[in-house]
């Protein structure tokens, strides 16, 4: 077996060897050089970051320091060039055999790893149309409305929201940067990076009132994600900046943030109908970016802030032990019975788990916080439809609504993370099994509908059974909760199904939401051609396009013992050092 592959080796260096020589003469009669200041280290410092793209910067930094300072050299001459080219050829060759071994060793030890490695050779297609949609996203935002927050891409037209404040930040930029650098568009990362680097600014031109929450998880998350993901230093600058201009929003009696903020005043607000309560999700997703804030800055004021959110949270009465929606900033009492997985609680519960993912397991108060309510959650949220359907109720005075919102789906993920570190065998399968119940549900109301794109809500009254054909909201507004959750489940488990899932939605958004300037969401799942809405939210690219492409990559990009995503998916590193040291210090 080696014996062949020696063979096979030598002659294809052979090959390559003539090939090399053949094409070193023509480029010296066509006068080509080399790296024209003679320098060859700027070429291998960029190939060590490309080959670590996905490694944290400090170990990026660790590697280069670890290599012998290499001194200019003189430019090569072609047969140099051509020996050298020849070298790293079979330096592949062995990279590849030793691959193939390390595989076959993996396939004995991992069984689910095994599934994968022998799955759909469709999938490069699959994970190349995906990088396709994003381009379509993003050129059709940068040709029409470059700088803009979102496109409207029928009518080619800046979109704002009232999230965003009064001015242009450039919201698709920061959100989809991420996606365009995971999925190596390079050219297309560039124009962003060059553009934040140039042009953002949080401090001197946010206006108006903005939402403190979809800063975070949008901004200073895409902007974090960057520094991790690139190491480009002034990504930091940035990121303090959104964290800094946030700060005021925590100027409570209990240090709950308000929902709204004018940067330029410094004064915080809650929404009326809300009855000038703060809102559970809201509050409760800002854990991750602080605390990676805290940790590239060195400074631990964003920690601080949020950890006294997470004790005040901690120690409040719950309703038995669950969390109601509203809570109020000024004594720390929650507010209301209504109590939900959906809009206005969603992503708190999501953060319990990813804090302590992202803690390296060490941040104990959110294990035994997230432990403790999802147990609640099993006992008394999770109901079974009319045709066997899993789904999680929302309550309000004790009593269960029969309807789960596409945001729900976010549960999915969650409940498939927490069964992956789950010990205890028994509780392990228990929620293992609820997140791919509850991932079955979600699929059934993608594919209930004629566009097999899922609405917003969905019910289990009446007729309705994971559908909103009679009642309620029936559109799609672009949102990933569903093709995550399957994200999820096909990393952790290795079913070629769920793969399948996210394949079949992504074709029906092409079919049903794609024009000419982008992808719009739509007004009816149920009659697709009815209509559409005109915006293309920037989640698009944060999140639908890149959990969509991540279910196609290898397990090894973003891997997920090493990267936590935030709500928006913006991957942030597990924080090695975490506690950090001056986590403790008392807060001024
Ligand atoms: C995103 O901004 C985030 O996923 C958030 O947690 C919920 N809403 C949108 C997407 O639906």
């Amino acid at each position: 077996m080696k014996v062949v592959r020696v063979k096979k080796g030598v002659a294809a260096i052979v090959f390559l060897s003539l090939a090399l020589l053949a094409l070193g003469a023509l480029s010296f009669f066509a006068g080509s050089s080399g790296d024209a200041d003679g320098h060859v280290e700027p070429q291998r410092v960029r190939d060590v970051q490309h080959r670590n793209k996905f490694r944290p910067e400090s170990e990026l930094k660790e590697q280069l320091e670890r290599r012998p300072e290499v001194a200019p050299v003189k430019p090569r001459t072609e047969p140099e060039v051509a020996h050298e080219e020849i070298h790293e050829q079979e330096r592949k060759l062995e990279e590849k055999e030793e691959n193939e071994e390390v595989d076959a060793l993996r396939a004995k030890l991992h069984p689910v790893e095994a599934t994968k490695a022998a799955a759909d050779p469709e999938n490069e297609k699959r994970k190349e149309q995906v990088v396709k949609m994003m381009l379509h996203a993003w050129h059709g935002y940068r040709n029409y409305t470059w700088g803009a927050n979102e496109i409207k891409p029928i009518s080619g037209q800046p979109n704002n929201q009232g999230i965003f404040g009064g001015a242009d930040m450039g919201a698709t930029i920061v959100d989809a940067a991420d996606t365009l650098w995971l999925m190596g568009l390079k050219e297309e990362y560039e124009q962003a990076r060059d553009w934040i680097r140039d042009n953002f600014d949080m401090k001197k031109k946010a206006t108006g009132t903005l939402s403190v929450f979809e800063t975070t998880i949008r901004f200073l998350g895409g902007l974090l994600s960057l520094n991790a993901l690139t190491g480009e230093a002034f990504y930091v600058t940035k990121a303090k900046d959104v964290g800094d201009s946030l700060l005021k929003a925590f100027n409570t009696p209990t240090g709950i943030p308000k929902s709204q903020l004018s940067v330029q005043t410094g004064v915080g607000q809650n929404f009326g109908w809300a009855s000038s309560m703060s809102i559970l999700s809201e509050i409760g997703t800002l854990h991750l970016e602080f605390a990676e804030l805290s940790r590239i800055t060195g400074d631990p004021v964003y920690l601080q802030k949020v950890q006294k959110v997470r004790d005040v949270l901690d120690k409040a009465q719950k309703l038995d032990g669950l969390y109601p929606n509203y809570i109020s900033p000024t004594d720390g009492r929650f507010s209301g019975s209504h109590i939900s997985l959906g809009a206005l609680g969603d992503s708190f519960y999501e953060y319990l788990i990813k804090a302590w993912l992202y803690s390296n397991f060490r941040d104990d108060q959110a294990r035994r916080m997230y432990w403790a309510v999802s147990e609640k959650i099993q006992e008394k949220m999770v109901s079974h439809s009319r045709s066997n359907l899993t789904y999680l109720v929302e309550l309000r005075n004790g009593r269960a609504e029969h309807q789960m919102g596409h945001l729900a789906c976010f549960a999915v993920g969650m409940f498939a993370l927490e069964g992956h570190y789950e010990k205890e065998p028994a509780r392990k399968a228990r929620v293992l099994n609820l997140a791919e119940e509850l991932g079955r549900t979600c699929h059934e109301s993608y594919i209930r509908s004629e566009s097999h794109i899922g609405p917003e809500m969905f019910y289990f009254i009446g007729q309705e059974d994971a559908t909103a054909k009679q009642t309620g909201a029936n559109g799609y507004i672009l949102r990933p909760e569903v093709i995550e959750g399957w994200f999820y489940l096909w990393r952790l488990t290795g079913k070629q199904m769920y793969r399948d899932w996210v394949w079949d939605a992504v074709e029906s958004m092409e079919k049903w939401c794609k024009r000419e300037k982008g992808y719009v969401g739509l007004q009816n799942v149920y009659k697709p051609e009815q209509g559409a809405d005109d915006v293309q939210q920037s989640f698009f690219l944060a999140e639908t396009l890149k959990y969509a492409y991540l279910t196609f990559t290898e397990d090894t990009v973003m891997a997920l013992d090493a990267w936590v995503f935030n709500t928006e998916a913006h991957p942030l590193p597990v924080n090695k050092d975490y506690p950090m040291k001056e986590q403790a210090a008392p807060q001024a």
